[in-house]
């Protein structure tokens, strides 16, 4: 088998998507890489093995503490977001708890932005707590509020930019800057804008969170998380919270990920494509109250398009205008957007984030993070932009007829 491609340093993101961290078939040279779809590996010998668990010796030991077909993709995704190492997981949740773990202990004090997915905010709110690891949760746009919060056992900052999912925008050269000055760890959740759209390692972030299941993988079948850095930092997760808490991702998985990947720039430039038009449209709609979209000129973080990040993404959040059953109605009369949680997938889906995916918030704790009970999130998928405009359209009619 030829080692061209691991020798080549790629230029372009482009490409990197496609060969970066190839492992190939060096049995039969399949284009595709295998999927080594096993539990555990065969020694040689019991010498062998007695090597590779002193780390003595390279190679696989047992699929929990790597797989080639994972480790293909952990390369391939380091490569994309410009950092030396990647550690692959079940789920985005199991890099999120398994990265934010593996760098805090009893006592110690995170600052974390008060909109989050879900499920995070449940895990640092609830979770972290009873373990006895603090939060303050700040507006990440406030650098006085961040600031105020650092003290002496604060040990990282956690966001998300876009924020699921309100849109609200961090600005990365400000929260690197609070960062080094106070010498905390950053670790950010960049699966609104995959590496397509935004490198926080650019801006000296420090840990770069996705969930795999939304852009990278992109086809709305795999469930998976990853998480780059360098090499030292992967390192020590691998080592902890991933190796011991096992929150590992399947080979199949990998493998279906690694292959999305590959058409990643464009579904990413195709998602912007349609979501600009559908964010203008229902911008300018009588029936829409709000649209938060950074692409649009209204934004409060506007000015971070084009810079921080290369497009606006594929998801919109709105408001109706009207009560909530109007928001509901509105959802309800859809015929070809699917109402479903997750995104970034080609399917264009749509969902109602205070009883869904921010329902481990209470009512308070939403109001605080500023998330809207009325709002709606749409990730615009890849259909015929017209074909989404036409189904919001038709959607929204019935809200205007019942008003009439
Ligand atoms: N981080 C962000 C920003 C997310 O949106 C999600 C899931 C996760 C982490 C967790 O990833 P998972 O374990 O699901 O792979 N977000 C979802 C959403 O907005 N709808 O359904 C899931």
């Amino acid at each position: 088998m030829s080692n061209r491609n691991q020798k080549h340093q790629f230029q372009h993101l482009e490409t990197k998507a496609i060969h970066a961290g190839r492992v190939g078939d060096p049995s039969f040279g399949s284009l595709a890489t295998p999927i080594h779809q096993t539990s555990t590996f065969v020694f040689d010998n019991v010498q062998q093995g007695a090597n590779r668990f002193a780390g003595e010796e390279g190679g696989f030991i047992y699929s929990r503490l790597g797989n080639p077909t994972v480790m293909e993709l952990e390369q391939r995704m380091a490569a994309l977001e410009n950092t030396e190492a990647a550690a692959a997981f079940g789920s985005g949740m199991g890099a999120v708890s398994a990265t934010l773990l593996a760098n805090l202990k009893k006592g110690d004090h995170l600052v974390a932005s008060a909109a989050l997915y879900g499920c995070s905010f449940a895990l640092i709110n609830h979770k972290f707590a009873e373990l006895g690891i603090e939060a303050s949760f700040v507006d990440i746009t406030n650098s006085a509020e961040i600031e105020a919060a650092i003290n002496e056992n604060t040990k990282l900052i956690f966001f998300e930019t876009p924020i699921n999912p309100n849109l609200v925008c961090a600005d990365l050269n400000e929260i690197s800057r609070i960062a080094k000055q106070h010498q905390l760890l950053t670790v950010i959740d960049n699966t609104f804008m995959s590496p397509v759209l935004q490198q926080p390692s650019d801006y000296g972030m420090d840990l770069i969170i996705h969930s795999a299941t939304k852009y990278l993988n992109g086809h709305g079948d795999v469930v998976a998380g990853i998480c780059c850095g360098s090499a030292e930092q992967i390192e020590h997760i691998k080592m902890t919270t991933l190796k011991d808490m096992g929150a590992v991702m399947s080979p199949n998985d990998a493998w279906l990920i690694s292959r999305g990947l590959k058409t990643l720039s464009v579904r990413v430039e195709r998602h912007c494509d349609n979501a600009e038009k559908v964010a203008g449209y229902l911008d300018q709609h009588a029936s829409v109250k709000a649209v938060y979209y950074p692409g649009l000129k209204h934004h409060p973080a506007n000015h971070l398009v084009g810079n921080q990040m290369k497009r606006a993404g594929g998801v919109i959040a709105f408001e109706v205008d009207g009560a909530f059953e109007d928001a509901v109605r509105f959802m309800n009369q859809l015929k070809m957007c699917h109402i479903a949680v997750s995104l970034g997938d080609a399917e264009t889906l749509i969902q109602h984030p205070a009883s869904m995916t921010h329902s481990p918030y209470t009512p308070e704790e939403r109001a605080a993070a500023g998330i809207s009970e009325s709002l709606i999130r749409i990730s615009v998928g890849l259909e015929h932009v017209d074909d989404i405009i036409g189904d919001l359209e038709q959607a929204l009619q019935a809200l205007r007829i019942k008003a009439a």
